[in-house]
């Protein structure tokens, strides 16, 4: 695979079909097996043969130091704001090259393939990181509804845009609405994941009620919250942090520990929760999901294509 040369929807449709079987099959396993795995009352989901066994942060921890610019700056300030945001009614505008564009409801949303729990590792940008157990179903099974057209080579995401329930969003520094986007055949990977839960209850608001998107492969910043549209593009789309520090941050984004940030190492990372004693661990390429991902970008100079 070239870098100028993106698959498009028809090199990855076999990949649809078979997500699809595979998630009739989960789907079948799910009714088998409720009750006996690890997710909590409130959502039922399946457990995933994608989880991690890393042991999971605390629901504290998860609900406590976030990024979500559009309620601040500090790390407790979404825990502190977030509460404030609506978020029922809530709709997806589905949009760009697919062949059944439209408004979707959230509740129908959420009605495209089964939930699954997926525990995965999370690491940010800035080098610390987390185990987080996702309730969610991939976005692949979303966008086969919509049926990708031929030319479809990328997906662009983005988050609401209410600067009165949103008070970052009333401040500078960021061209608000948060926007992100992927290559169609990253999107269409079984491992990229719509959530709407976490810990087996409905995703609290701090991490980006009522829908986001989850990448374990990536950088945190990739993983947007509180969508309300996705638009199927030709063109790479336009990504908030790109567009503000193009050296800093590229569109791909992938954790790799020998590709430093110009201002910081990413060979290792904190681990939140571990404790002040505890070591730094090492970073792992593509966060440890090498064997998954790493055929995607087969002949991509991964440190040009940061
Ligand atoms: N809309 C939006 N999405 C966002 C962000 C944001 O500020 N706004 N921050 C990103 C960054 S930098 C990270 S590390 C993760 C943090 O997710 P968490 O708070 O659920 O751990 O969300 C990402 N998604
Ligand atoms: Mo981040």
């Amino acid at each position: 695979m070239s870098k100028t040369k993106s698959p498009s929807w028809a090199d990855v449709t076999p990949r649809a079909d078979f997500l699809r079987r595979r998630s009739l099959i989960a789907g079948a396993g799910a009714a088998l097996a409720f009750g006996a795995g690890p997710a909590r009352a409130g959502l039922s989901a399946a457990p995933s043969a994608y989880s991690t066994d890393a042991k999971p942060n605390t629901l504290e921890e998860i609900t406590s130091y976030n990024n979500f610019y559009e309620f601040g700056w500090d790390k407790g300030d979404p825990a502190k704001y977030a509460g404030a945001l609506t978020t029922d009614p809530w709709s997806v505008e589905i949009g760009g090259l697919v062949g059944r564009p439209g408004r979707y409801d959230l509740a129908d949303v959420l009605k495209t393939a089964p939930l699954e729990e997926r525990i995965y590792r999370f690491r940010c940008v800035e080098a610390w990181s987390m185990v987080i157990p996702w309730i969610g179903f991939p976005l692949a099974a979303l966008l086969a509804r919509v049926e990708p057209q031929p030319g479809a080579k990328y997906v662009a995401l983005e988050t609401l845009l209410r600067p009165e329930e949103m008070p970052g969003q009333r401040a500078g520094g960021i061209d608000w609405p948060y926007v992100e986007g992927l290559r169609l055949d990253e999107a269409m990977h079984p491992l990229t994941l719509l959530a709407s839960g976490l810990y087996g209850e409905e995703l609290p608001k701090q991490n980006g009620a009522p829908l986001r998107l989850v990448v374990p492969w990536k950088y945190g910043f990739k993983s947007i919250k509180s969508i309300v549209k996705i638009t199927l593009t030709a063109e790479e789309p336009r990504t908030t942090w790109k567009a503000l520090q193009p050296r800093e941050y590229g569109f791909y984004a992938n954790v790799n520990p020998e590709v430093d940030h110009p201002r910081w190492s990413q060979a290792s990372e904190r681990r939140i929760g571990a404790g002040l004693l505890a070591g730094r661990e090492p970073t792992l390429m593509f966060n440890g999901y090498a064997d998954e991902v790493a055929g995607l970008y087969a002949g991509l100079d991964l440190r040009k294509n940061y």
